[in-house]
C-alpha cells in the first residue's frame, strides 16, 4: 500500500489552535481549563481532516462505487483525538506543536469523553471494522444512533455498582458535523389505509393518523490510516416535527404536537445497557425503526440521485451488513420504501431487497434473541409489520413446498409464530448472507441453532472470524511496544499485520526477550500508577498481571475467577510451606443495570479484595483489583500491561471474543477454554503457548441435551470447593450481612427460578481451572521460556487484524473495490 503522508506545517498548526482557543472561548491558552485546550486543539486537528473528507466524498461521487452501510445499534469508537493524529500519520509532530505550546499530549487525550455509543464486543467491533474499511479504502458508511447518553459510567461506591449518566455531549463534541440537509420524516404507530388507483387499479397503502419524528444526521470522520480516505459514521439524532406545533395547536391537536415531542426526546434519549440480552422493550424497538428507516431513506435517495431515479438496480451498488438482528426492520424498510415510494411490485422489491442485506450472528444465547410480540410490533409499525407478514406467508409455502407435511418446520422456521416476531428468522430469510464471528461460532450455528434453516439454505452461511485493530490497540496504546517492532521489522505491520510474524526470528534471542519484557514492565508500571490513582491500591509490577476485563456475564465466568482467588487464599492461609509467584488479579467490567447476580458479582470481588489485600500476612503474594468504568480508553492501557488474558467462558458461548485478540497481540498469555476465537487463537499461536482447560463445546452441549450435570457431587466429593462456596454464605466476605452473596451460592447449587443449577459449569470446570492456573505460575517461573511464549503470542496474531476480517466481508459478502483518493 503507498503510505501518504501529508506535510504538516507546524507553526500554522499552533496558530489554529491558539485562534480555536480564541473564537470559541474568548480566551488565551493560558487562560483556558484543560477541556477547552482539548476542544481547541481538537477543532485544529480536525481542520486537517476536513479537506480529505471533501476529496473522499467528491471521489465516491464521481467514481460511484458499490458501498457497505454498516447498520448498527452501537458503535463503541473510544477517543477519537489521538486516533485521528495516528491515523494522520502526524502523532509524533502534533506532540511536538503541542509541546511547545506547553500542552501535554496525554493530558489533551485525557480531556475528550469517549464516545461509547455501545455495550461491549459487538459495538467495539463495529468501531474496529469502520477503521479497517477507510484504512483499506473501501466505501462505507457506519448507521447509527446519537444516543444522548451513551454507555452508562460506572463508579464503585462501598464496593457495589453505580451507574451515572455518560453526557458525553455536554462540552459539545468537536468531531462532529451536523447534516441538516439530509432530514427524513420517520413514522410511528396509526393505521394503514388502502387506496386503490383506479387508473391503474394498483393497490397503494398509506399510513395514516400516526406520530411522527424528524431524523437528522450527524456525521463522524473515520481516517484511513496513512491515504486520503475519510470515511463517515453517520449517527442520526431527532426532532420534532416542529418544535412547537402552531399548526397542530390551532386544530386544536395540542396533545399530538407534545406526543411528537416527547417522541423525539425520548427515542435518542439513552442507549440500552444490555449485553447480550433481549429485553423487548417498546422504546427499543422505536429506536431501532428510527435509525434504520432513516439510514435506508438515505441510501435508497442517494443512489436514486447517481442513477436518474431508477432503483431497480440498487444491489449492484448498495449492501445493507445487519449488526446482529437489533437493525433487521431493513429488510421490511426497504421493502417499504421500493414499494410504496417507488411503485415497485412485491417481486421487484423483493428481488432487490434479498440481494441487498447480509446478516452477522454475535451470538447463541437464547436470552439474546429478539422475539417482538406481534401486538406491540404491529401497533408500532403497522405497514412495517404487513409487509413481514407477507414475507412470513411466503416463506411458509417455501418451507411447505421443500418440506411436504412437516409442521415441525414451520414451527421452527417461521419468521411469525406463537404471536412472536422473530427477528434472526427474518434477517436469514431476505438476507443474502449468514455469518457467524468464529469458526467455531459458525460451526455451531450450522450444528445446532440455525440447522433448520443450513439445510435448507446452505448457500447463505459462511464464517467470518472478527478480527481488531491494530492501530488502536498496538499503536495508539502500546507506544513503546509498537516503537520497539518497528525498529526491529519495519512499519509494515501497520497496515498488514501478518508481517508482525517476522518477530519470531526474535523469540530465542536473548536480548530481544529482555527488551520485549521491558517494555511489559514499563507497561505495567503505566498501569499500576492508574491503579492508584484511581482505586489508592498499591500493586507490584512484579507480579503477574493476570486480567479479565468484559462486560460482567454469567456465561463469561468471572466468578469461577473470582472463586479460585478465593480458593488460592486459602491455600496460602493454610499452607505456609506454598510457593507461588505473586500475583495481581485485574478485574474490569459493567453489569447491565438490572442483571442481579451480575451485580452481586462485582460485589463479591470487591469484597474478596478488601479482604485479600488487607491481610499482611500473606506478605501482598495475591492482590485484587476492580478496575473502575472500564472502557476503551482505560482498556488500551490495560491490555499493553497483562501478562496473563482471562478467556475463561463456558465453551460454547462466547461467539468469538475480541479481548483475547487484543492481549494477544500486546503480548500475553491466554488462559482460556476452548471456545470462541480463543481456538483460533491456540491453532496460531500453538497449543505449547497458551493454557487451556475446561469442557469441550461438544461436550458442554452434550450435557446440556442430557438435562444438565449435577454440581452437588461435586461439592460434596471436593473439600477445597465446598470450602470456598461455604464462604459465600458465612459471613467471611461479607460481614455485615452474610446473606449478601446467597443467590450466587443458589445459582452454583440450586435449581431456581425454572433454571438448573449451575448452568455454565463453574464447578464442573474448577479444577481444571485451578490446574490451569498452576500451569501458569509454574511457567512463569521460567523467564526465558516465558518471554518466549508472550513474544510468539504478539508474533503470531497476524490473523486477527479486523483488515483480514474486512478483506473476507468485502470478497466474500460485499464485494466493494477499492476507492484510491488523490489529493
Ligand atoms: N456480543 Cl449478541 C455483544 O457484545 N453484544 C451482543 O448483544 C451480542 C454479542 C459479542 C459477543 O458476545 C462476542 O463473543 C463477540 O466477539 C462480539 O459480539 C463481536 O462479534
Amino acid at each position: 500500500m503507498a503510505i501518504h503522508k501529508a506535510r504538516f506545517d507546524k507553526e500554522e498548526f499552533k496558530k489554529a489552535v491558539v485562534g480555536n482557543c480564541k473564537s470559541l472561548y474568548r480566551k488565551t491558552l493560558d487562560e483556558a481549563s484543560q477541556q477547552q485546550r482539548f476542544q481547541s486543539v481538537a477543532y485544529a486537528v480536525k481542520d486537517l481532516i476536513m479537506d480529505k473528507w471533501i476529496a473522499t466524498h467528491k471521489q465516491y461521487d464521481k467514481e460511484d462505487p458499490k458501498v457497505v452501510y454498516y447498520m448498527s445499534m452501537e458503535f463503541l469508537m473510544g477517543r477519537a483525538l489521538g486516533n485521528n493524529m495516528i491515523n494522520l500519520m502526524q502523532y509524533k509532530e502534533i506532540k511536538k506543536a503541542l509541546d511547545e505550546l506547553g500542552l501535554d499530549v496525554d493530558e489533551i487525550e485525557d480531556q475528550e469523553p469517549d464516545p461509547a455509543l455501545g455495550n461491549g464486543g459487538l459495538g467495539r467491533l463495529a468501531a474496529c471494522f469502520l477503521d479497517s474499511l477507510a484504512t483499506l479504502e473501501y466505501p462505507s458508511y457506519g448507521c447509527g444512533i446519537r444516543y444522548r447518553y451513551g454507555m452508562f459510567k460506572q463508579e464503585i461506591k462501598d464496593g457495589y455498582q453505580i451507574e451515572t449518566p455518560d453526557d458525553w455531549l455536554r462540552e459539545g463534541y468537536p468531531f462532529e458535523i451536523k447534516r441538516s440537509e439530509y432530514r427524513y420524516e420517520v413514522k410511528f404507530g396509526g393505521y394503514v389505509k388502502v387506496v386503490k388507483d383506479e387508473k391503474t387499479g394498483r393497490e397503494n397503502f398509506v399510513q395514516e393518523d400516526y406520530r411522527s419524528v424528524i431524523a437528522v444526521p450527524y456525521d463522524l470522520p473515520i481516517l484511513g490510516y496513512g491515504n486520503n480516505t475519510v470515511n463517515s459514521l453517520r449517527i442520526w439524532d431527532a426532532e420534532p416535527v416542529v418544535t412547537f406545533n402552531l399548526n397542530s395547536f390551532d386544530k386544536g391537536d395540542y396533545q399530538k404536537a407534545i406526543e411528537e415531542e416527547n417522541l423525539a426526546k425520548n427515542i435518542v434519549e439513552v442507549l440500552y445497557p444490555n449485553d447480550n440480552h433481549y429485553a423487548g422493550k417498546e422504546l427499543r424497538l422505536k429506536q431501532q425503526y428510527f435509525f434504520v428507516s432513516a439510514s435506508v431513506q438515505r441510501a435508497v435517495d442517494r443512489y436514486k440521485n447517481m442513477h436518474n431515479g431508477d432503483v431497480s438496480k440498487l444491489y449492484e451498488k448498495v449492501t445493507f451488513q445487519l449488526n446482529d438482528t437489533h437493525p433487521t426492520v431493513t429488510v421490511a424498510e426497504l421493502m417499504r420504501i421500493l414499494m410504496d415510494e417507488n411503485g415497485l411490485d412485491w417481486d421487484q422489491a423483493w428481488d432487490i431487497t434479498s440481494k441487498t442485506v447480509a446478516y452477522t450472528n454475535h451470538t447463541i444465547m437464547a436470552e439474546a434473541l429478539e422475539k417482538w410480540p406481534i401486538e406491540l410490533f404491529s401497533r408500532l409499525l403497522p405497514r412495517i409489520y404487513q409487509i413481514v407478514e407477507e414475507i412470513n406467508r411466503r416463506f411458509v409455502e417455501e418451507i411447505k413446498a421443500k418440506y411436504p407435511g412437516d409442521q415441525e418446520k414451520i414451527r421452527k422456521m417461521a419468521i411469525i409464530y406463537d404471536g412472536q416476531v422473530k427477528m434472526a428468522h427474518l434477517a436469514i430469510c431476505a438476507g443474502y448472507s449468514v455469518n457467524g464471528v468464529a469458526k467455531l461460532h459458525t460451526e455451531i450455528l450450522k450444528k445446532q441453532e440455525l440447522k433448520d434453516f443450513y439445510e435448507m439454505m446452505p448457500e447463505k452461511f459462511n464464517n467470518k472470524t472478527n478480527g481488531i485493530t491494530q492501530r488502536r490497540f498496538l499503536l495508539h496504546g502500546n507506544p513503546l511496544l509498537a516503537e520497539w517492532i518497528t525498529d526491529k521489522i519495519g512499519d509494515g505491520w501497520i497496515t498488514d499485520l501478518k508481517q508482525i510474524d517476522k518477530l519470531s526470528l526474535y523469540v530465542d534471542d536473548k536480548k530481544a526477550q529482555q527488551e520485549f519484557m521491558n517494555i511489559k514492565y514499563k507497561n505495567k508500571v503505566r498501569l499500576a500508577e492508574y491503579i492508584k490513582k484511581y482505586n489508592g491500591i498499591d500493586v507490584d509490577p512484579n507480579s503477574i498481571f493476570d486480567v479479565q476485563v468484559k462486560r460482567l456475564h454469567e456465561y463469561k465466568r468471572q466468578l469461577l475467577n473470582i472463586l479460585h482467588v478465593m480458593y488460592l487464599y486459602n491455600k496460602l492461609k493454610s499452607d505456609p510451606t506454598f510457593d507461588m509467584e505473586p500475583r495481581t488479579f485485574i478485574f474490569g467490567a459493567k453489569a447491565a443495570a438490572g442483571y442481579r447476580i451480575a451485580k452481586q458479582t462485582i460485589k463479591l470481588i470487591n469484597n474478596v479484595a478488601n479482604v485479600i489485600n488487607n491481610d499482611a500476612s500473606i506478605s501482598g503474594k495475591i492482590k485484587v483489583v476492580f478496575i473502575e468504568n472500564y472502557r476503551v480508553s482505560n482498556g488500551e492501557i490495560i491490555f499493553a500491561a497483562a501478562d496473563v488474558s482471562e478467556q475463561i467462558s463456558t465453551a460454547s458461548k462466547e461467539a468469538s471474543g475480541t479481548g483475547n485478540m487484543k492481549f494477544m497481540l500486546n503480548g500475553a498469555i491466554t488462559l482460556g477454554t476452548m471456545d470462541g476465537a480463543n481456538v483460533e487463537i491456540v491453532q496460531e499461536v500453538g497449543e505449547e503457548n497458551a493454557v487451556i482447560f475446561g469442557l469441550s463445546s461438544d461436550e458442554v452441549i452434550k450435557y446440556e441435551n442430557e438435562g444438565g450435570y449435577d454440581p452437588m457431587e461435586i461439592f460434596n466429593e471436593d473439600q477445597d470447593v465446598r470450602e470456598v462456596l461455604m464462604e459465600l454464605i458465612n459471613g467471611k466476605y461479607s460481614e455485615n450481612d452474610p446473606e449478601e452473596f446467597r443467590d450466587i451460592y443458589n445459582s452454583l447449587l440450586n435449581f431456581q427460578d425454572g433454571r438448573r443449577a449451575d448452568i455454565y459449569f463453574i464447578l464442573k470446570d474448577f479444577k481444571s481451572y485451578a490446574k490451569a492456573q498452576e500451569e501458569i505460575d509454574k511457567r512463569y517461573k521460567d523467564k526465558a521460556g516465558w518471554a518466549k511464549t508472550v513474544m510468539l503470542n504478539t508474533a503470531k496474531s497476524g490473523k486477527f487484524s479486523s483488515d483480514r476480517t474486512i478483506e473476507e466481508y468485502v470478497k466474500d459478502i460485499w464485494k466493494l473495490e477499492k476507492v484510491h483518493v488523490e489529493m
